[in-house]
C-alpha cells in the first residue's frame, strides 16, 4: 500500500483531490478501494481525510474557497467515514471504559470529534457523544449523568479554546474534577495548551486517542 519511492500511500493523492473537489462519490469509492488494499482506518484518516481538509482550510484562509466549498468537502469526508465504520466496530468486545465527548461551546466543527468517537467505540469504549457547541453546563451535567472514566473536549476554533478551561473550572467547582480524566484535542490544541490548563491528556489524532485513554485507565 505504501509506495517505496515516496513513502506515501498510493490512495493518498487521489483521495485528497476528491476531498478538495468535494466529490463524495469518488471519496467513498477511493476509501473502499484503500480498505480493500489493506490500508488501516488510521492511515486513511491521517493521510487522506485530515490531509485533504488541511488543504481545504488553507484554500479557505487564502480566499480561494468559501463556506459552501468547506461544506462539500465535509459531505465527502462524512460519507467516507461511513465506509470505514464497519472496519472499526466490534460489538463483541468488552467495554474498556466510559467516555463522554463533545465539541466545546461556540464551535460546530464535528468531523474530527466524530472520528475520535468512532475510533474509541471501535476500540471497545462506551461513548456518549454530546454533539457540538456544548455549553459548559452540558459537560458538567453529562459527567453527573453518565459517570464517565474520561471526558473529551474537541475544539477547532482558537476562539473556542477558552471554553475548555471554563469546563475544567466548572468541574472543579462542582467537586467532580478528581472523578474524571479530562482529555483534549482538535487542530489548534497542543500538548502545551493541555499542560497549561491541567488537562490529563492530549492526543493529536483518532489513533493516538485510543492509546491515551488506555494509558489513563491503566490498561
Ligand atoms: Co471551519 N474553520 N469554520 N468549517 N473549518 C477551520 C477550523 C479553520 C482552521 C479554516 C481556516 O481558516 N484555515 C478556521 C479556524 C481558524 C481559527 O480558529 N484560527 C475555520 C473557520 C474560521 C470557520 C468559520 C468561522 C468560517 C465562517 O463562517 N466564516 C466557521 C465557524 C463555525 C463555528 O464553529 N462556529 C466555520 C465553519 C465550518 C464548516 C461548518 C463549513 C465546516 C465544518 C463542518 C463540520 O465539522 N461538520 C468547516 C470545516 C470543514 C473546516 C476545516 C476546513 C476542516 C476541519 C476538519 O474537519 N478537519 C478546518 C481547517 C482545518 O482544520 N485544517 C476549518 C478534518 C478532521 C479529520 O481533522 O478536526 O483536526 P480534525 O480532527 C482530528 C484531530 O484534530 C483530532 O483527531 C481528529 C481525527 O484524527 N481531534 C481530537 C479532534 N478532536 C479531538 C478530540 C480529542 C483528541 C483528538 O480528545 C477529546
Amino acid at each position: 500500500m505504501k509506495s517505496k519511492k515516496s513513502g506515501r500511500f498510493t490512495f493518498q493523492s487521489n483521495l485528497i483531490q476528491a476531498i478538495v473537489e468535494g466529490n463524495y462519490v469518488k471519496c467513498v469509492e477511493l476509501t473502499n478501494e484503500a480498505l480493500d488494499e489493506g490500508a488501516s482506518p488510521q492511515d486513511i484518516v491521517s493521510s487522506g481525510f485530515q490531509a485533504g481538509m488541511l488543504i481545504v482550510g488553507d484554500k479557505f484562509s487564502a480566499g480561494d474557497f468559501f463556506v459552501p466549498d468547506m461544506l462539500m468537502a465535509t459531505r465527502a469526508v462524512t460519507r467516507a467515514m461511513e465506509a470505514i465504520l464497519p472496519h472499526l466496530s466490534d460489538s463483541e468486545m468488552p467495554t474498556l471504559g466510559r467516555v463522554v465527548i463533545g465539541t466545546v461551546s461556540g464551535d460546530i466543527h464535528d468531523i474530527g470529534k466524530n472520528l475520535v468517537a468512532m475510533f474509541l467505540r471501535g476500540a471497545g469504549f462506551e461513548v456518549f457523544d454530546l454533539g457540538t457547541d456544548v455549553p459548559v453546563a452540558g459537560f458538567v451535567t453529562a459527567v453527573k449523568e453518565h459517570d464517565p472514566d474520561i471526558m473529551g473536549m474537541s475544539a477547532l476554533l482558537t476562539t473556542a479554546m477558552p471554553s475548555i478551561q471554563y469546563v475544567i473550572a466548572a468541574l472543579d467547582s462542582a467537586g467532580l474534577r478528581s472523578q474524571v480524566k479530562v482529555i483534549v484535542g482538535g487542530a489548534p490544541v497542543t500538548q502545551r495548551f493541555a499542560d497549561q490548563i491541567r488537562a490529563d491528556g492530549y492526543a493529536p489524532d483518532g489513533g493516538a486517542v485510543i492509546s491515551l485513554c488506555r494509558k489513563l485507565l491503566g490498561e
